[in-house]
Parts: C-alpha cells; sequence; structure tokens
C-alpha cells in the first residue's frame, strides 16, 4: 500500500491514525504541500483534484476524499471497528465526524486561505479572526454533541476510538496551530488528551512524521 501524505495535514492525520489502528503498513510519500507540490502534473494524475491524502492499494486502485479512505479501511480491515453496528449509533458517529469533515476543515484550507490572502488581501490578523470564527464554533458542536451522548464514554462515542476520535484530533491540532483557545471545550480536550495516550494516535502525530518541519 502507498500513502500520499503531508505531515501537517490533517486529512493525512486522519488516515494515519485508522492505517495505525489497523495495523496496516504503507509506503509514505511526502507531498510538500506549503511549496505547491499538490498542483505539480506529475500529483494531478495521481489525484486530479489536486489535494491529499491518496492511498494507493496493494491491487493499485487510487482512493481519494480521507472519510472514503476510512470507510474503505474499516470495511478491508473491520478489526477494530471505526464504527459501532447499531444504525443508528453509526449515524451519530459519521455526523459527527461530518462536523469536522464538512463544517470546519473546508474553511481552513490551504487552498481557502491562499484565496482570502490574494483575492480579499486577508492579512496574518484577519485570517486568525476567520480561522477562529469557523474552528471554535465547530468544535463547540462538537463538544454539544459529545453533552448530548446517551452515555459519556471514554472516548467519543464508545470505550474504544473510533471515526468520530479519529476526526477529532487532528483538528484540535489545527486548532492549536492556528492559536485557537478551546481550553473552555472540556470533553473535547479530555477526549483528545486520552486519544493522546494510545501509540496508534501518538505515532500518527505531525511531529512524528518523516517530513516534518519544526
Ligand atoms: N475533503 C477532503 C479534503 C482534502 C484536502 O483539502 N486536503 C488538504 C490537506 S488537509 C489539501 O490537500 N490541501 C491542498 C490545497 O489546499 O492546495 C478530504 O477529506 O480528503
Amino acid at each position: 500500500m502507498k500513502f500520499y501524505g503531508y505531515y501537517r495535514s490533517s486529512t493525512s492525520y486522519r488516515c494515519r491514525i485508522a492505517l495505525n489502528l489497523k495495523g496496516v503498513g504503507y509506503e509514505f510519500e511526502s507531498v510538500h504541500l506549503k511549496q505547491g507540490a499538490q498542483k505539480s502534473p506529475e500529483f494531478a494524475r495521481i489525484n486530479p483534484q489536486k489535494l491529499l491524502p491518496v492511498l494507493i492499494t496493494d491491487d493499485g486502485a487510487d482512493l481519494t476524499q480521507s472519510l472514503a479512505i476510512l470507510e474503505w479501511l474499516d470495511e478491508t480491515y473491520p478489526d477494530p471497528a471505526l464504527l459501532p453496528t447499531d444504525p443508528l449509533q453509526r449515524a451519530r458517529v459519521r455526523a459527527f465526524a461530518q462536523v469536522i469533515a464538512c463544517e470546519i476543515h473546508p474553511l481552513q484550507n490551504l487552498r481557502v486561505l491562499g484565496y482570502l490572502a490574494d483575492e480579499f488581501g486577508a492579512n496574518a490578523e484577519v485570517t486568525k479572526k476567520w480561522l477562529t470564527r469557523w474552528q471554535l464554533e465547530g468544535l463547540e458542536s462538537c463538544e454539544n454533541l459529545l453533552a448530548r451522548r446517551d452515555k459519556q464514554t471514554a472516548y467519543c462515542f464508545g470505550d474504544t476510538p473510533g471515526l468520530a476520535d479519529i476526526c477529532l484530533v487532528p483538528q484540535v491540532f489545527s486548532a492549536a496551530r492556528f492559536g485557537v483557545d478551546i481550553s473552555h471545550l472540556k470533553r473535547v480536550t479530555e477526549i483528545h488528551a486520552r486519544c493522546e495516550e494510545l501509540p496508534a494516535f501518538a505515532d500518527a502525530h505531525p511531529a512524528r512524521q518523516p517530513d516534518f518541519e519544526p
């Protein structure tokens, strides 16, 4: 299996956590987002959308979109399960993951921030305001969803980490990276800290990747 990612890409981070939890080995190729390597003709042949991550399966199939990759991994390597078996609980987990993947992440993406700066002259202060607005609102929604759970569990939706935790941890990393204070979100920060203690999460951290740049 071959995985195209970048150390601080949060969608790559999601996939690294899942690959680690499943114990699936892979060859890693770094695509330097900051230098624009995702826009090269070579990478566009791998993913015409010019985005990370990409997973190439052992059969040579190319998979894009982190949520699709996560569900493919879960279906192909069922143990440990990333989703509960009960349809209602599965919907709750997917809804939580989509708050992050669909409502927060697209608004903090490199190309969006670049467009804000290039087209509308957004400086560092304006960009920070933009990021704070969307990351805070999104993570507050996550906190509220956690507060409303039928049962208060160690991880987002159970006694073991799953899809929701896999999306939450990189999002909390991004909030810290952009200097957004979320210390008042007690459930979010507690679950994040608990996940970080697990090797599958700790080994997936951006600072532990071969392409990490301090
Ligand atoms: N919905 C996609 C988002 C993919 C995405 O936006 N990836 C970012 C890295 S986290 C990227 O490649 N950005 C490059 C750019 O903005 O030019 C997914 O979940 O995989």
